[in-house]
């Protein structure tokens, strides 16, 4: 367990859970700075107690036996509820929305909006997660170090292009699915902040309805609670 320090910490909110909603501790294996920041929105805003169980992603130390057991990618966020362990962002906000269906913070299964917030989830963690990862992790792209440079040059452009797609769907709505703020609103935000200078993404602003939405978002009390030190720094 070296890169594991188990329960760090607890959060309890204050929502009561209704009578037909589950009553649990989620336990979030988390880091900051990765997707698992996403989930933990979607559990604050659920208003349900959850357990962080902080562990690296640092490039140059191995994934913990604990994480790669339960994750065999090695990657996080992982969720662990009474059926288990379960990973892929999209998966566990769909989930845990689905399991805690007062919030309204995604639409029911037959709810007008339903098939548009599965169809940003899978986008979002299919193809915008996917371009960051090439941006972020180039050597997982190509079989060369010389061939990192084209790769990322390559992810440049095709963040480009998919946040391009967000803010024309998005056009002069309010939030990303219309009037009404869901789950994939925080997903949009957290995938604004991994845009980086450093790595010669385009600026937020250069997608004048994402970088709108994303500010809405960043005034949510459960936004401010996570993204503190993100929020400090812009
Ligand atoms: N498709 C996964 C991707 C998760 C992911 O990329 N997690 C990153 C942190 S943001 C990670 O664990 N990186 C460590 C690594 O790639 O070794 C999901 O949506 O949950």
């Amino acid at each position: 367990m070296d890169h594991c320090q188990i329960r760090a910490n607890c959060f309890v909110p204050g929502n009561e859970t209704a009578a037909n909603e589950v009553a649990m501790t989620y336990r979030l294996y988390y880091a900051a700075e990765s997707a698992a920041m996403g989930v933990r929105v979607v559990l604050e805003e659920l208003g349900v107690p959850y357990e962080l169980i902080t562990t690296s992603i640092s490039m140059d130390a191995p994934r913990a036996p604990e994480v790669l057991a339960l994750n065999p990618n090695g990657w996080i966020p992982i969720l662990i509820c009474e059926e288990g362990a379960i990973y892929e962002c999209g998966a566990i906000t769909t989930f845990l929305c689905d399991r805690h269906p007062r919030s309204g913070l995604i639409p029911a299964i037959n709810e007008v909006g339903r098939g548009l917030s599965l169809q940003w989830l899978f986008f979002f963690s299919s193809s915008l997660q996917n371009a960051y990862q090439m941006s972020y992790y180039p050597w997982r792209f190509c079989d060369s170090r010389q061939d990192e440079a084209s790769v990322q040059r390559r992810s440049i452009k095709r963040l480009t292009e998919l946040w391009q797609i967000v803010d024309d769907a998005i056009g002069e709505n309010e939030w990303l699915l219309g009037e009404r703020f869901t789950a994939v609103d925080i997903y949009l935000f957290m995938l604004t902040t991994w845009l980086s200078d450093l790595h010669g993404h385009p600026a937020i602003e250069s997608f004048p309805n994402v970088s709108r939405v994303a500010s809405a978002v960043m005034q949510r009390p459960s936004v401010h609670a996570v993204y503190r030190d993100y929020i400090d720094s812009i």
